[in-house]
Order: C-alpha cells, then sequence, then structure tokens
C-alpha cells in the first residue's frame, strides 16, 4: 500500500453536515471592521510576527533554552477570535505554541519575553518558558505541553463559568494533530451533555511535527469532528482575520445562547518548523513561500487598510512603534535578573498522600 505524503496544504472539501436534525449556526460572515478595528487588527499581528521573529533570534543567541514553538503565519486566528471574547469574563487556553495568544489578550510583550529567557519578572516568575505561561488574572490558563490535555482542562473552565453563573465562554484551542486524541472525544461529549459553554477551536495549521493532516486524519474535514456528539462545526478561513472574527461572533452567539459548544476549524498555516529544532524536511520551501505569497494575514489585512485609505506613512510608523516595544522587551528579558535558587520550592507541589 502506498500512503500519499501531502504536497499541498489540504484543500477545503464542503461536505453536507451528518447532524441535520438539529438547529445549526449560521454561515459567519466577514466581520466589517471599522478602519480603528483594522488598524488594531494589523498592529496585534504585527506585534506578535515581530515578538516570534526576535524570539527565534533570542534562541539561536542561547538566550532561550528548552523547547520553543513560534506562531508565525497563524497570527489572524488568536487576534480575529481573541478580539471577539470579553476579556473580563471569558476564559482562554491554548497549548504550547502559546505566546501569540497571550500577545493577543493584552498581555505585557515584556513579561512573555521575560518568561522565555526565564527570568524572575516573567509572567510565570521565569519557572514555565515558552510552553507552560499562564495568567488567571486575565483568564488565560496556559501554555500546556501535552497534546490534547487543554482540551479537557478547557472543558473544565467551561463547566464552571456554567456552575458560577458568571457568564463566561470557555475558548480552548488545539491543533490538527491534537484533534486526533482521545480525551478530546471524552471532553465532547461531555460539553455537549451538559451544554457547556465553549468554542473549541481547532488551529489546523496542516501539519503535526513532521506529520500532514491528510496523512494522519481519516476525515480530514476537522470541523466535522463534533457531529456524533450532536456538535455543530464551521470551517474558516484562518489566513483572514476578518473571517476569524466574523465566525467567532457566530460562535459567540451560539454559545452565548446557551446552545451548547461549537467547533471552529481555522485552516492555517505554520511558516516556521514545528519547534525552533526542526529542519522541516517533510514539506518543499516552495510549498511554504506560495502561502507566504497568496495568504498572508498580515499582507492580507495591510490590502484591506489600503484600500479603506490608510497611507503608507502610518502603516510604517506603526512598524516602527512595534520594532520599538519587541527590542524593548527583548532588552528587559536579557538584563532582568533570573529567579532567586530558593523559587525552586515555591508554586511546586510538596506533600504526601
Ligand atoms: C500526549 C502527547 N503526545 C505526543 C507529544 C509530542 N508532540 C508534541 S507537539 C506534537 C504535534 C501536535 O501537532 P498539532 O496538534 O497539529 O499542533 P501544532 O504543533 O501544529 O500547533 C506532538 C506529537 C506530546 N507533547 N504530548
Ligand atoms: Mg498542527
Amino acid at each position: 500500500m502506498r500512503v500519499n505524503v501531502a504536497k499541498a496544504p489540504a484543500k477545503s472539501r464542503k461536505i453536507e453536515p451528518a447532524v441535520t436534525n438539529r438547529e445549526r449556526p449560521n454561515e459567519p460572515d466577514r466581520y466589517k471592521a471599522s478602519k480603528e478595528e483594522l488598524l488594531e487588527f494589523y498592529r496585534q499581528m504585527l506585534l506578535i510576527r515581530r515578538f516570534e521573529e526576535k524570539a527565534g533570534q533570542l534562541y539561536g543567541l542561547g538566550f532561550i533554552g528548552g523547547f520553543c514553538h513560534l506562531y508565525i503565519g497563524q497570527e489572524a486566528v488568536a487576534v480575529g477570535l481573541q478580539s471577539a471574547l470579553d476579556g473580563e469574563k471569558d476564559s482562554v487556553i491554548t497549548g504550547y505554541r502559546d505566546h501569540g495568544h497571550m500577545l493577543a489578550y493584552g498581555i505585557d510583550p515584556k513579561e512573555i519575553m521575560a518568561e522565555l529567557t526565564g527570568r524572575a519578572a516573567g509572567i510565570s516568575r521565569g519557572k514555565g518558558g515558552s510552553m507552560h505561561m499562564f495568567s488567571t488574572e486575565k483568564k488565560f490558563y496556559g501554555g500546556h505541553g501535552i497534546v490534547g490535555a487543554q482540551v479537557s482542562l478547557g472543558t473544565g473552565l467551561a463547566f464552571a463559568h456554567k456552575y458560577n453563573e458568571d457568564g463566561g465562554v470557555a475558548m480552548a484551542y488545539f491543533g490538527d494533530g491534537a484533534s486526533n486524541q482521545g480525551q478530546v472525544y471524552e471532553s465532547f461529549n461531555m460539553a455537549e451533555l451538559w451544554k457547556l459553554p465553549i468554542i473549541y477551536v481547532i488551529e489546523n495549521n496542516q501539519y503535526a511535527m513532521g506529520t500532514s493532516v491528510n496523512r494522519s486524519s481519516s476525515e480530514d474535514q476537522l470541523y466535522r469532528r463534533g457531529e456524533s456528539f450532536r456538535i455543530p462545526g464551521i470551517q474558516v478561513d484562518g489566513m483572514d482575520v476578518l473571517a476569524c472574527r466574523g465566525a467567532a461572533e457566530e460562535a459567540l452567539a451560539w454559545v452565548r445562547a446557551g446552545k451548547g459548544p461549537i467547533i471552529l476549524e481555522m485552516k492555517t498555516y505554520r511558516y516556521r518548523g514545528h519547534s525552533m529544532s526542526d529542519p522541516a524536511k517533510y514539506r518543499s520551501r516552495d510549498e511554504v513561500q506560495s502561502v507566504r505569497d497568496n495568504s498572508d494575514p498580515i499582507e492580507g489585512v495591510k490590502k484591506e487598510l489600503e484600500a479603506a485609505g490608510v497611507k503608507e506613512d502610518e502603516l510604517k510608523a506603526i512598524e516602527a512603534e512595534i520594532r520599538k516595544a519587541v527590542n524593548e522587551s527583548a532588552d528587559f528579558a536579557e538584563q532582568t535578573p533570573e529567579p532567586d535558587p530558593a523559587e525552586l520550592y515555591t508554586d511546586v507541589l510538596v506533600g504526601t498522600y
């Protein structure tokens, strides 16, 4: 038997949903953003891009150790979706590719970069690193290294929102690879049964480490993965920030109306390797270049801005402002002290059962 290796990202195939005997969400429209909102999307996506490029450099220079997974290419997903959330009450949880989600939730780049370099001023006091960053204050619950674990934990967050009647919605992100994990389906079952307020976001960036989605998934239309649990799903262009925001609006309307969970499959692409130590031999340079040339989310919003009459100078000024903020975060992360050795014994479970 010959297994086909993907030459290009999986194409969308429109398939009629199997679940027909229940109400379904509306097909989302692209979000109609004001000029100010478009500028804010541009600013946030560029911040993530430049932050990640800098993190890559610091890794190369040895300032960052351990694992480091970059979000370059996927910026529209976190920015578009999280811009629709209510930071006062909604919670977010994701996997190890988490810097962009933190930045999109308004967390200070200095605290994130200092976490990457393992410094005491980092958001998790330098003890979490790239994969394990938290800010419960901002309702950001990590940063998880175990593939798929955040789906069950996110379902728990949704349970807490419902139990406490706080009106919040949980957004749990996971990858195409994670979508084949068993605990995801146990979580789906419970979430629908109890009508929990959760948006499951599958960031389908086409690869799980070196394995393409077509090579690993018998049902590669991942938005359909909830159907045997009666959870509806929507497939979204994850390279278009306005499509992402539009989908978030529909998903939130569904969940906030008490109709239970929903799945958003975001079709996206990561430009860099799986982590900093990935030589990316499983795909061609041409494949990556063609996505960069044809679907880059930042270039896309730049075109929208130009059409809205924003001048090149204004965009250049934003670029300069972001470079400055990112450079400052890197300087801070290099210079601020490491945690005191006594910190080895704080915030860890020490005890007997
Ligand atoms: C339970 C578990 N199995 C395997 C791994 C090793 N691993 C880390 S990332 C990864 C691929 C996950 O890919 P995907 O869910 O598509 O997310 P992406 O990296 O593309 O964001 C694997 C297999 C792990 N960390 N945890
Ligand atoms: Mg993936």
